[in-house]
C-alpha cells in the first residue's frame, strides 16, 4: 500500500467514526421516557383535550384520548396525530391534519405536556416558570401570524423580545388560513410568468372593500408585498404556487407548492425564525392590561405561575381580532345574531379594552366579514381557492345562482337567499388534483363523492335532471370562457367538471374577519382621537382596521399580518432607538 493510499483510508475512517460518534451524541442527548402512563392536557377548539400517552421500554407505545369536545368532524386529526407520534417516537414536528388544525394543534401539545412528565419535568402549561417581572426592548402581545413576524424581524435584528400568548400554542386564526397571500410583482410570479402589477393589486382591493379602505395603508401594504413574499421565503416558507381568488384580476394568492394550506405551513416556519433568533414566546399567558411606566410600558400578565409584569420599552398589540365573541359581533352587526364563526376561540377582542385608556382610535368596528363556504355546524371553512380552482354552486334545485367568484359579501347574501340557506359546493376529481388542501376535507370526512353526477345529486337529495342539466350547461360556459348567465370570468373557469368521481359539501356563510380595529398608519404606530401617533405603541393584523374596508379580499388577511407584522417591529426598532438616544 502506498503512504497516499494509506493516508486516504485512514481519513475516511475518521470521517465515519466522527460521524457516528456524532450521531451517538445526539442520541445520548435525547432525554429518556420513563415507562409508565401520563396526562397531557391542551385547549382544543371546543374545550380541553385529555390524553394518556403510554411508553413502554423507553418508546411512545400509543396514547389515547381520555376526554374532549371536538366536532366529529375534527376528531379523527386526533387519531392522525397520535399515530405519527407513535410511528416517529416523538411528540415534536407532527403534521397537522389541514381543516382541523386547531385540533391537531391541541393534541400535539397535550401530548407533549404529557411526555414533559415522561421526561420527569413539569407540565409545561405556563411558559413562565415563574411569577417575576421581566423587562425586554419590545413586548408582543400576541402569537399570531402578525406577532410571530413582528418577533421575527424585531429579535432577528437584536431586540430582547417577548412575545405573550394567552393559548397554549402558536398561530391564532393563521393557523385555519388556506387560500394563501396576495402579493403582486414578486419573484414568484415572475417565476411563474403570471403579469400583475402593484397598481392593479391596490386598485382590485380598494374596490373590493368599497373604497372604504385606508388608502395609504392599502398602498403600502400593496408596495412592500413583493419584499415580504420574498423574506418569508428566505425564513423557509413555500410559495411556489399561486392562485386566483374572488376579486383579483390577476392571480396573485401564494401558498405552497400544490396548493396545500397557507396556515399550517406558515406558523410552524414564522415560529421557528422567531425562537432561532432568540425571541421569548411565552404560552398560557394571558395578558389583563397596559399601563404607560415613565417612558416604558407596563404589561400585566395572568399565568399558570401567577401574575407578574413585564416592563417593556415598546408593545406591539398582535392580538387578532373579535369573530369569536359573538356579543361583541353581534354589538357591532346586529343582523350577524345566530351566526357561527371560522375563527378559534381565542380571538375575542382582548385588546380594544386596554387601549381606551390611551384613547386609541378604533375604525369601521361594525366591517365584519363572513366567509360563504363553511360546513355548517363545525366552523371548517372551506377555502375561496375550491371555487378558484374551478368548482361552482349549486342550490337545492340544482342550479346555480350567482357568479362562484364574486366577493365574499355578495357570495353569502347570495346562498342566504336559497332554500335552507346553504347551498353545495360542487367539484370533481380534476379539481381535486389540483388543490392539495382539498385532502384535508377528504379527511375529515366531509366531502359527499358519487361515480356520477346524478348519483351525486341522489346523494345530496336535489333533483338529478336539474343537476345533471346545470353541469352540462356549465362545462359548456366553461369551454367558451363566457359565463352569459352569471357572468363570471373566463379566467375564474380554469377546469371542466368532467372528471369522475364528482364532491360536493354543504356550505353556508359564517364570521369570518372582523375588517375593523385599532387605527393605524403606515409604520403600524397607534393614532389617538386627536389623530396623533401614540408614541410606543404599535398594532399589526385583524386587530386593526381600515386596510380592507367594507370588504376584504380572500388572500389580504395574511398579506395584512405579515407585512405590517414586520413593520410594527421595524417601527417599534427605530423607537427604542430614540428612547436609548434620550
Ligand atoms: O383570506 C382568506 O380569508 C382566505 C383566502 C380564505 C380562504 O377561503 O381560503
Amino acid at each position: 500500500m502506498t503512504k497516499k493510499k494509506f493516508l486516504l483510508i485512514m481519513a475516511a475512517f475518521l470521517i465515519v467514526f466522527t460521524a457516528a460518534l456524532c450521531v451517538c451524541c445526539k442520541a445520548s442527548k435525547r432525554i429518556p421516557l420513563k415507562d409508565g402512563e401520563w396526562t397531557g392536557k391542551a385547549e382544543g377548539r371546543n374545550g380541553p383535550i385529555e390524553l394518556v400517552l403510554s411508553v413502554k421500554n423507553g418508546k411512545i407505545s400509543g396514547a389515547r384520548i381520555v376526554s374532549e369536545s371536538e366536532t366529529d368532524f375534527a376528531k379523527p386529526a386526533e387519531e392522525t396525530v397520535i399515530a405519527q407520534a407513535v410511528k416517529l417516537n416523538r411528540v415534536d414536528g407532527l403534521d397537522s391534519v389541514s381543516g382541523a388544525t386547531i385540533t391537531s394543534k391541541a393534541t400535539m401539545e397535550a401530548l407533549a405536556n404529557a411526555m414533559l412528565k415522561a421526561q420527569g419535568k413539569a407540565d409545561n402549561t405556563s411558559s413562565a416558570k415563574t411569577a417575576e417581572d421581566v423587562s425586554c426592548d419590545i413586548a408582543v402581545i400576541g402569537a399570531g401570524g402578525a406577532g410571530l413576524s413582528a418577533a421575527t424581524e424585531a429579535a432577528g435584528k437584536g431586540a430582547k423580545v417577548i412575545v405573550l400568548e394567552k393559548m397554549g400554542i402558536a398561530g391564532g386564526n393563521t393557523n385555519a388560513a388556506t387560500g394563501g397571500l396576495n402579493a403582486s410583482e414578486t419573484s414568484v410570479q415572475k417565476s411563474l410568468g403570471i403579469a400583475d402589477t402593484n397598481e392593479q393589486y391596490y386598485q382590485d382591493t380598494m374596490k373590493g372593500g368599497y373604497n372604504l379602505n385606508d388608502p395609504e395603508l392599502v398602498r403600502n401594504m400593496v408596495d412592500t408585498s413583493a419584499e415580504t413574499v420574498d423574506w418569508l421565503i428566505s425564513l423557509g416558507a413555500d410559495l411556489g404556487d399561486v392562485g386566483k381568488m374572488a376579486g383579483s384580476t390577476n392571480r396573485r394568492t401564494h401558498r405552497p407548492k400544490g396548493g396545500s394550506a397557507i396556515g399550517i405551513h406558515l406558523v410552524p416556519v414564522l415560529q421557528t425564525a422567531a425562537e432561532k433568533a432568540s425571541a421569548e414566546i411565552r404560552f398560557n399567558s394571558k395578558v389583563t392590561d397596559i399601563a404607560r411606566n415613565g417612558s416604558r410600558f407596563a404589561v400585566s400578565v395572568s399565568s399558570g405561575a401567577g401574575d407578574y409584569t413585564v416592563n417593556a420599552k415598546a408593545v406591539i398589540i398582535a392580538t387578532g381580532g373579535f369573530g369569536a365573541n359573538s356579543d361583541m359581533v353581534v354589538q357591532y352587526k346586529p343582523d350577524l345574531a345566530g351566526f357561527g364563526t371560522t375563527n378559534h376561540k381565542g380571538a375575542t377582542g382582548d385588546a380594544f379594552e386596554w387601549v381606551k385608556k390611551f384613547n386609541a382610535t378604533l375604525v369601521q368596528m361594525e366591517q365584519i366579514q363572513t366567509h360563504p363556504t363553511v360546513v355548517p355546524g363545525n366552523g371548517v371553512m372551506i377555502t375561496e381557492a375550491v371555487r378558484g380552482n374551478g368548482a361552482v354552486m349549486v342550490n337545492r334545485e340544482g342550479k346555480r345562482f350567482n357568479n362562484e367568484m364574486a366577493t365574499r359579501d355578495i357570495m353569502s347574501a347570495a346562498i342566504l337567499r336559497q332554500t335552507g340557506k346553504t347551498s353545495f359546493l360542487l367539484f370533481d376529481q380534476g379539481i381535486r388534483e389540483s388543490l392539495k388542501a382539498i385532502e384535508g376535507y377528504a379527511r375529515q370526512g366531509l366531502l359527499t363523492q358519487a361515480d356520477t353526477i346524478a348519483g351525486l345529486a341522489e346523494k345530496l337529495g336535489i333533483p338529478a335532471a336539474a343537476l345533471e342539466e346545470t353541469i352540462i350547461s356549465y362545462n359548456k360556459i366553461q369551454a367558451s370562457g363566457n359565463d352569459t348567465e352569471f357572468g363570471r370570468a373566463g379566467s375564474d373557469m380554469p377546469r371542466a367538471i368532467s372528471t369522475a368521481p364528482y364532491y360536493a359539501v354543504e356550505v353556508g356563510p359564517a364570521v369570518h374577519h372582523t375588517m375593523g380595529g385599532i387605527k393605524i398608519n403606515t409604520d403600524a404606530e397607534v393614532i389617538d382621537t386627536s389623530g396623533k401617533v401614540i408614541s410606543g405603541l404599535f398594532a399589526a393584523g385583524e386587530v386593526t382596521g381600515g386596510v380592507h374596508g367594507g370588504n376584504r379580499l380572500g388572500g389580504n388577511a395574511v398579506a395584512d399580518i405579515t407585512i405590517y407584522g414586520k413593520i410594527a417591529a421595524d417601527s417599534a426598532l427605530s423607537y427604542i432607538n430614540t428612547l436609548a438616544q434620550e
